[in-house]
């Protein structure tokens, strides 16, 4: 996004990436995903949504989770940034105790292109991204049209999610 780097090249896909913590310092921890995310081989990041303040889904009891999305061009193939983006959970001290366990950093791949996949480990696009104010509010802020292959488009897809607490928060510089 600083426009220093040149485009990924012919053939890039615009992907979108789910970005979430809830433990540790959580606005940290997102702002450096989305300039690690922006430093990727291969990959620009084209637009990065606010960060948001969510209820957890799924769990009751855990902290509120800090949520945001981010577009990027890539030329990488979906699986090559799935890897890339468990790596950097890695990077960001993310470790799996239990499923649903507080986490310094998820970074969850949601589209990519207009591409349908379904294999172990890699579902395209994210089964559940529709359902979730944490996912549809923020990328419907930075990408309203998009199309969620056999769900819909982001913004007309938030009248279902009305009743999941979100609070976007003040842009910091
Ligand atoms: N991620 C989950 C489960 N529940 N709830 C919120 N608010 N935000 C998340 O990122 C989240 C969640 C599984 O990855
Ligand atoms: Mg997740
Ligand atoms: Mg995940």
């Amino acid at each position: 996004m600083t426009g220093h780097r040149p485009p990924p090249g012919p053939g890039a896909v615009r992907a979108f990436i789910a970005l979430g913590a809830n433990l540790g310092d959580a606005a940290a921890a997102l702002e450096s995903a989305f300039a690690a995310l922006d430093a990727l081989a291969d990959t620009r990041l084209v637009a990065r949504s606010s960060l948001y303040r969510t209820a957890p889904i799924g769990v009751t009891g855990h902290p509120d989770y800090l949520n945001a999305v981010a577009a990027v061009d890539t030329t990488l193939g979906a699986k090559q940034l799935l890897d890339t983006l468990l790596a950097l959970e890695a990077q960001h001290g993310r470790t799996r105790e239990t499923e649903l366990a507080p986490r310094t950093l998820d970074l969850d791949l949601l589209l990519y292109g207009d591409a349908t996949i379904s294999q172990p480990g890699l579902e395209i696009p994210h089964p559940r991204m529709h359902l979730r104010a944490f996912v549809l509010v923020p990328l419907a802020e930075i990408a309203p049209d998009t199309v969620i292959p056999g769900r819909g488009i982001a913004a007309e897809l938030l009248d279902g999610i009305r009743d999941q607490r979100i609070e976007r928060l003040p842009r910091i510089a």
